[in-house]
């Protein structure tokens, strides 16, 4: 089977990794040209506690090269969905596209240009970290869950969500078949709104933010803000209690990096405007006030166009 992976970041290179092992045939689509190169010449190289593989996977720049595979993963950052999408565009009918991505707003910006029906959704708590191009490391085991981007899914019935979970699962993801992933999605939501800006902004590894009370305390807060959007927009999670659902996966990936503080360390955009900022968009137009998050927002965003003007040393 023939499997398309956009985007050989830290999740799309672990999927890639795990599926190429597997024995299926995995094209990856990057824009990098450089990274590119680099990849198709070393290969992907995945480290699991002490073990590093190696596996040989194409990549390639264009688009057609995605031509006939039965499946696309789309594991790009959240800002660069639209181009991905009008790229993908180009494809002939026939595939699947199962976005992996953190944040909300994926699916819609995949259903302007992309067939509907064509369009599944996912979640997934694996920890993977970027060491580099083209170097991956598996930080942590978790659950997969996966749906129809449109509407109420008729699980194990539709093709395309089996063919989904039968990659996902051959990868090593333990995948279930869920009726309606907005309510996981904004569940996962709820998880990085609680990690993601506060591990950028203290550079503290996500276990870390259980260690002070003012981390632990913002969290609870920025969590409660959302929670609140949440139930003012109609849309039901999977937790009992999100807050202590938060608090596990710190420490669970206790040891991880958060992807917006990978982001930060490299100096490179970050995901707050579908993470934090999605809560104030959504605020603003409820009429509920989410200082928090606002506050959360907007330090990150200072943070991130303000790289070149970072103070690394107060020497005379
Ligand atoms: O999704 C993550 C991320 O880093 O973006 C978590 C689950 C917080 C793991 O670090």
């Amino acid at each position: 089977m023939k499997i398309g992976v956009v985007g050989p970041g830290a999740m799309g290179g672990l999927l890639a990794v795990n599926l190429a092992r597997a024995g299926l045939e995995v094209r990856m689509l990057d824009h990098r040209p450089e990274r590119a190169a680099l990849i198709r010449g070393q290969g992907l190289r995945l480290l699991t506690g002490e073990e590093e593989v190696r596996e040989m996977v194409a990549v390639s720049l264009d688009p057609s090269a995605l031509g006939d595979v039965e499946l696309i993963l789309i594991c790009v950052k959240a800002y660069d969905t639209e181009a991905v999408a009008r790229q993908l565009q180009t494809l002939p009918p026939g595939p699947y596209f199962l976005t992996l991505q953190n944040g909300v707003g994926n699916v819609e910006v995949l259903g302007k240009y992309l067939p509907p029906e064509k369009i599944l959704a996912g979640i997934t708590s694996h920890g993977a970290t970027s060491l580099g191009p083209g170097r991956i490391r598996h930080a942590g085991v978790g659950d997969t869950y996966i749906g129809l981007g449109f509407g109420e899914s008729p699980g194990e019935d539709h093709p395309g969500l089996r063919l989904a979970r039968a990659c996902l699962e051959a990868a090593g993801f333990t995948t279930r078949i869920v009726p309606r992933i907005c309510s996981l999605i904004w569940s996962k939501l709820m998880v990085n709104v609680g990690v993601n800006a506060l591990t950028a902004l203290t550079g503290l590894r996500n276990g870390g933010l259980l260690d002070f009370p003012a981390t632990e305390r913002i969290m609870a807060e920025a969590v409660r803000e959302a929670l609140q959007v949440a139930a003012a927009r109609g849309i039901p999670l999977i937790f009992e209690d999100p807050l202590e659902e938060v608090r596990k996966v710190c420490r669970l990936t206790a040891a991880n990096v958060s992807s917006m503080l990978q982001d930060v360390l490299r100096e490179k955009k970050t995901e707050i405007d579908y993470i934090n900022g999605a809560i104030v968009r959504a605020g603003d137009q409820l009429g509920l006030s989410v200082p928090t998050n606002s506050l959360l927002t907007g330090l990150v965003q200072a943070l991130e166009n303000s790289y070149a003007q970072r103070v690394r040393t107060f020497g005379v």
